[in-house]
């Protein structure tokens, strides 16, 4: 059966979807949340079937992601952040850590675990990585490959 049929019976059988948002960059993650948000509506999913939890930092994603991936209840989590380069190394240790955190989240659950933070070195790439109103926007594209990821795993 094409991925495609496979999504539909995802949705109609009821996913439930985690997303996680940083609230550092929010002027960026708004954006990358709403455009998550609207994607998955438009896929016919409701809202009690979407949690959306908020974290102070890209950091505290992976161990959010972790545990709401562990609840039965929830079948994949969404990570939005924007990470933004500053004059010192801890933009590389706040980005590589929360994409390794996230990554393991997915690997000790066995769940989808989607990377959407934004790693960027100036805000005018993060803008233009997560435009309003139909321009390119990442937090589109994680509610397609949360959908996507589901189903594909649902079926392996
Ligand atoms: N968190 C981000 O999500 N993006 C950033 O650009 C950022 N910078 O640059 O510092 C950032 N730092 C905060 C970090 O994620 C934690 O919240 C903080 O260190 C507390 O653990």
């Amino acid at each position: 059966m094409a991925v495609r049929k496979k999504i539909k019976r995802v949705v109609r059988s009821k996913v439930n979807i985690a997303i996680v948002v940083s609230r550092f960059n929010d002027f960026i993650t708004k954006r990358l949340l709403n455009a998550c948000w609207v994607e998955l509506k438009a896929k016919g999913l409701t809202d009690k079937q979407i949690t959306t939890v908020w974290v102070p930092g890209s950091f505290e994603i992976p161990v959010t992601a972790l545990k709401l991936a562990q609840k039965k209840n929830i079948d994949v989590v969404i990570c939005l952040g924007s990470v933004i380069r500053g004059e010192t190394y801890h933009f590389e240790v706040v980005a590589n850590e929360a994409a390794h955190g996230i990554m393991q989240a997915g690997l000790q659950t066995g769940k989808p675990v989607i990377m959407g933070i934004l790693t960027t070195d100036t805000i005018t790439q993060a803008q233009k990585r997560a435009q309003n109103k139909g321009g390119v926007n990442k937090g589109r594209d994680t509610a397609v490959a949360a959908m996507e990821m589901v189903a594909l795993l649902k079926h392996l």
